[in-house]
């Protein structure tokens, strides 16, 4: 019988060289059956399932593939990370709205970091033996902060991925540190601790001693993102909730390569405005190597440089931050890989140069071929614009276009306006590119 049974099923199945395996087997009861016929039901319904996965995700890699992808590129601290901020702010406003709540509490890390920093600051002051702008009342207000000063460490075991030195904040790429942050118990009741001590950081603060300490040691704790020193009493009320300035200007570093999506969230919102994904790699001297496998698959690069001429790179201090700007310009502009890429420069931060400038910073005692040119604000740009012009021109190996803007990616204003320009351009030339193929 079995012979018969096994031979019906190749008969009936030529083709399927599983049928033979699938037959019911010889001297099956009728429970046996049911079970057999429900279990065979629920593996089909698992691999259609799967299958339905295996499509979906297909869809999604082939839409990925005909979708505009980004990439911002630009060595560390240029301000990759703030322009993603502001293209989400611009095209999935809503999405942002919802991050705000975890938004909050790296504000309120970055604020427990610049006391930590300042307090360093007063025991390192108060430990030289020369004449001294603070005093043991300042040690013991720091001593004082300590309740608030130890949250730091709480909440970065509770998202960073291993332990680390206190200083950087780093979190793994993709949403899960938001998720923690904006709902965690513990990160709660650390934002309570920080609260629960206003009065006291805000007097703190508002002694002199502490600033000057602070100018004259020249420890940034104002400039910049990252700082909220001067919002104490603002973003230490209970109901506080960042405004999206305060969002830009937050700091926390990931470690690897952040992916978003950008889909259109409204009918409203939609105008002109397709899907489009933005990686945001790290810049360090030593991860450079892993932006390569985005270069195959990018029709747009941002490329980010502050004209920070006057400083040296943090991974190696003997490199100046503009020279090493301009090394990689040239590198990119001369990638065959990305020839038929479009490049975009943004010469961003640029209202640290502009305050520099102001505070009496001369240019050509940092770049001697600078010379005489105006030592104003026009007068920088102006010339540095013609450098990378000169190298995106000499160096890209067929003639492209140089788009390039000045940018404060903190101010959300001004860089909406920048990003919605840019986002045009890139679709503006992928449809042209498109209709040529
Ligand atoms: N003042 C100022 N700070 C900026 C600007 N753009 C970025 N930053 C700050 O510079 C720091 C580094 O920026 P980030 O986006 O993390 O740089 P990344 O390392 O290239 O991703 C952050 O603290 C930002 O808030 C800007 O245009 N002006
Ligand atoms: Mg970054």
């Amino acid at each position: 019988m079995a012979t018969s049974v096994a031979s019906r099923a190749r008969g009936g199945s030529l083709d399927d060289p599983f049928a033979v395996h699938m037959a019911p087997p010889a001297g099956e009861t009728s429970d046996q059956r049911t079970a057999r016929l429900a279990a065979a039901q629920n593996a089909d319904k698992t691999s259609r399932q799967i299958d339905e996965v295996l499509l979906q995700s297909k869809k999604i890699l082939d839409k990925k593939k005909a979708d505009v992808k980004i990439l911002l590129l630009g060595q560390s601290e240029s301000g990759k990370s703030t322009v993603l901020k502001n293209f989400r702010l611009r095209f999935t406003p809503q999405y942002f709205d919802g991050e705000r709540a975890a938004w909050r509490m790296v504000i309120l890390l970055n604020l427990i970091g610049s006391l930590r920093v300042i307090c360093e600051t007063i025991e390192s002051e108060l430990e030289s033996p020369e004449f001294s702008l603070v005093s043991d009342l300042h040690r013991q207000r720091c001593a004082d902060l300590a309740p608030v000063l130890r949250e730091e460490e709480i909440i970065n075991q509770l998202i960073s991925p291993s332990k680390q030195l206190l200083g950087e904040l780093y979190v793994r790429p993709g949403g899960e540190w938001k998720t923690i942050l904006a709902s965690s118990e513990v990160a709660q009741n650390s934002a309570s601790v920080v609260l629960s001590m206003r009065d006291e950081i805000e007097n703190f603060w508002a002694d002199t001693a502490v600033r000057e300490l602070m100018e004259k040691k020249e420890i940034p704790i104002r400039d910049g993102g990252g700082y909220f020193m001067d919002d104490v009493a603002r973003i230490t009320e209970a109901d506080y909730v960042p405004t999206d300035s305060d969002i830009l200007r937050a700091r926390i570093k990931t470690m690897g390569v952040e992916e978003h999506f950008f889909e259109k969230e409204s009918a409203s919102a939609a105008r002109g405005v397709k899907d489009f994904w933005i990686y945001d790699v790290p810049g360090q001297r030593g991860s450079r190597a892993a932006w390569i496998p985005f270069f195959d698959m990018v029709q747009a690069i941002v490329f980010l440089t502050p004209l920070s001429f006057y400083e040296v790179l943090e991974e190696d201090t003997r490199v100046n931050r503009l020279e090493d700007s301009v090394i990689l310009w040239k590198d990119i502009c001369a990638n065959t890989l990305l020839q038929n890429c479009q490049l975009i420069l943004f010469f961003n931060k640029m209202d640290i140069l502009k305050a520099k400038l102001r505070a009496g910073l001369i240019i050509n005692e940092y770049v001697p071929s600078f010379a005489d040119r105006p030592n104003t604000y026009i007068g920088a740009t102006t010339y540095f614009k013609e450098k990378f012009k000169a190298y995106h021109k000499r160096s890209s190996p067929k003639p492209r276009s140089f788009f390039y803007y000045e940018t404060t990616a903190v101010d959300t204003r001004s860089t909406a306006k920048i990003i919605g320009a840019v986002h045009e351009e890139i679709f503006r030339k992928h449809l042209h590119d498109s209709v040529l193929i």
